[in-house]
């Protein structure tokens, strides 16, 4: 290893080291460029303000936001959109510990994801000696990530920087964590050396081919199905073998079900979408071939009520091995990547592939075409105050115009109606709050994808959802970002009628009444718009998204619209002592 001194130590002229020297600072960002990561999300402060000064002259984009925990959450969707793993940029301890909370978060979701944090001095935190911000960071990162990797000298940096891609991007994606020591970056070492220390990592997420009798096993558990399903989850829309998943659907003929994520892989209006006829599909298939989706709460562990009497048989998709079996027994585990996992599938069932029974696609789109006639007329009121079909539908009509429009969205009833209604066209035009449920993913995941693709941007936000993450409709309006930012405003979390039963506070799940989240935005230069109708929210939405001018309209939802938990309402506790 390369001796790193620093500079003051160094009894040369200052000519000299300009052109014979290199510090930590210039080995980061040329340790990033180098492996084309070239957008930090972040909040400056010691000791990584210069670094975000430097790196953006040096061509990198540098975001700055007003909370860490935004940052995060939009560097984690950045890896999910574009396969590089998203770089997050916080300060020592409590930027750090706000970041955290995001890095987790894409660890769950399987998001690639690097948070860089600056930390105090090590001689001190070991010592517990009262540092400014001090902190054992990497230990406290440790159980939250995929990996968690500090850099002490100059000279590692490269190594470091391509450790942290590598165990981002390869095998089941996630975040990892790099903590950078305030002394590094001042840390000076030869230029030539620094120079041949970078490391560009070489093909950092390799293939992994399935084993051909795996993919015979699965093809023959297909074969054997009456009542086929497919299950795509967000694993498949990250893959971004768009073309290979559409050409397998189509060609089995399996009626398919996208997990939230992964709708828009094939458009939700495809005639073997099954995402209207969920319940019947769970219940009455009997083979199931999950894509890059989990048998997680989201699908009830894959067992009990939901999923009927009638025996399933499971093929499963999978990079990471430790997931099959992990809720119930898989009879045809298929670990790889999933590209290479359908292309196997796909030579695998020639040229004349048998479709499924008749009768089992019949009974999927009949009961398909009964559930979406029955929630048409709710979606074409226009009713004021809006509930939530109204409003979605006039949203949904939005998207059907305009499908390149990346929607996010977050709520309870906003999200889990906007959900059900809104169909989606494209592959990865749909983000949203993954597989925590967590609020306050929206600004973040807006900056993002309007940053990240270019497209506009229209994010459905909760009311509460958007509490979370407000405060960053100021770095919409700095970037000068086309994201439409809808408030779905009904007062509350769930609904906005709740009362306090034992004094005169307001009860936990209300807000203010009557709240005008549009005049946020006008604070700092956007439009803001209050909109009563659905009719009045088309137009608003409509003119935001031809102007790609940062817009926030209050869309005023009745308070009395809602119910508790959205779609989720069985999963809260309940007293016995406690009548409801
Ligand atoms: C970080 C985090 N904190 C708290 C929650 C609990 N929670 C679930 S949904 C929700 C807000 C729902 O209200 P809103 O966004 O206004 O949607 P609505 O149902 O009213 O349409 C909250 C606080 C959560 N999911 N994540
Ligand atoms: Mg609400």
């Amino acid at each position: 290893m390369a001796q790193a001194t620093t500079l003051k130590e160094q009894p040369k002229t200052a000519a000299d080291e300009s052109q014979e020297l290199t510090d930590g600072f210039h080995l980061v960002i040329d340790a990033l460029k180098l492996n084309g990561l070239d957008t930090i999300y972040g909040v400056p402060g010691i000791p990584i303000t210069d670094l975000g000064r430097m790196a953006q002259a040096a061509g990198i984009r540098v975001l700055s936001f007003r909370h860490e925990q935004n940052a995060g959450y939009a560097a984690a969707i950045a890896g999910f959109l574009t396969k590089k793993p998203g770089v997050c940029l916080t300060v020592s301890a409590p930027g750090f510990l706000n970041g955290l909370t995001a890095l987790a978060h894409a660890t769950t979701n399987c998001y690639p994801m690097i948070l860089i944090s600056g930390s105090s001095e090590r001689e001190i935190v070991d010592l517990q000696q009262g540092d400014y911000e001090e902190m054992d960071q990497l230990a406290v990162a440790k159980p939250l990530c995929k990996a968690a990797f500090r850099v002490l000298h100059a000279a590692d940096i490269g190594i470091g920087v391509a450790r942290a891609i590598r165990a981002a991007v390869s095998g089941r994606p996630g975040g990892v964590y790099l903590d950078l020591p305030a002394k590094l970056f001042g840390q000076v070492i030869n230029a030539d050396a620094g120079k041949k220390s970078l490391v560009k990592v070489i093909d950092p997420a390799p293939a992994h081919i399935p084993a051909p009798d795996a993919v015979k096993r699965a093809l023959d558990v297909l074969a054997s199905a009456a009542r086929p399903l497919i299950i795509l989850g967000k694993g498949a829309a990250y893959a971004q073998a768009d073309a290979a998943i559409k050409t397998l659907v189509e060609k089995s003929g399996v009626p398919f079900l996208p997990m939230s994520m992964a709708k828009g892989l094939l458009p939700d209006t495809h005639p073997q979408c099954a995402g209207a006829a969920r319940s019947t599909v769970l219940k009455d298939s009997d083979v199931v071939l999950m894509i890059g989706a989990r048998l997680n709460w989201l699908l009830s562990h894959g067992k009990g009520k939901n999923w009927g009497e009638a025996p399933k048989k499971f093929i499963h998709i999978d990079i990471e091995p430790k997931e099959m079996d992990s809720n119930v027994e898989i009879a045809a585990p298929l670990v790889g990547d999933i590209g290479s996992c359908v292309a196997a599938l796909l030579e695998g069932m020639g040229s004349n592939w048998p479709k499924p029974p008749a009768e089992w696609t019949n009974t999927v789109s009949g009961k398909r075409e009964e559930n979406i006639a029955k929630m048409a007329p709710r979606l074409m009121n226009n009713n004021s105050p809006m509930d939530y079909h109204g409003a979605l539908g006039a949203l949904r009509t939005v998207i059907k115009e305009q499908p390149d429009t990346i929607l996010v969205n977050e709520g309870a009833n906003t999200l889990d109606l906007a959900r059900g209604v809104i169909d989606i066209y494209k592959p990865r035009k749909r983000l949203d709050v993954g597989t925590w449920g967590v609020m306050g993913v929206g600004m973040g995941q807006a900056i993002a994808a309007a940053l990240e693709t270019g497209n506009r941007v229209l994010a459905i936000e909760g009311d509460s959802a958007f509490g979370f993450c407000g405060m960053e409709v100021e770095t919409i309006c700095r970037y000068n970002l086309p994201v439409c930012i809808v408030v779905f405003n009904n007062g509350g979390i769930y609904r906005g009628t709740d009362v306090n039963a034992g004094g005169a506070d307001p009860a936990t799940t209300v807000f203010v009444k009557g709240a005008r989240y549009d005049k946020i935005m006008e604070a700092f230069g956007g439009a803001g718009v209050q909109a009563e109708t659905p009719d009045a929210l088309k137009q608003a939405v409509d003119a935001a998204l031809a102007s790609g001018k940062p817009t926030l309209i209050n869309a005023v939802i009745d308070p009395a619209a809602g119910s508790e938990s959205g779609r989720i309402g069985n999963l809260n506790p309940q007293s016995v002592l406690r009548k409801k």
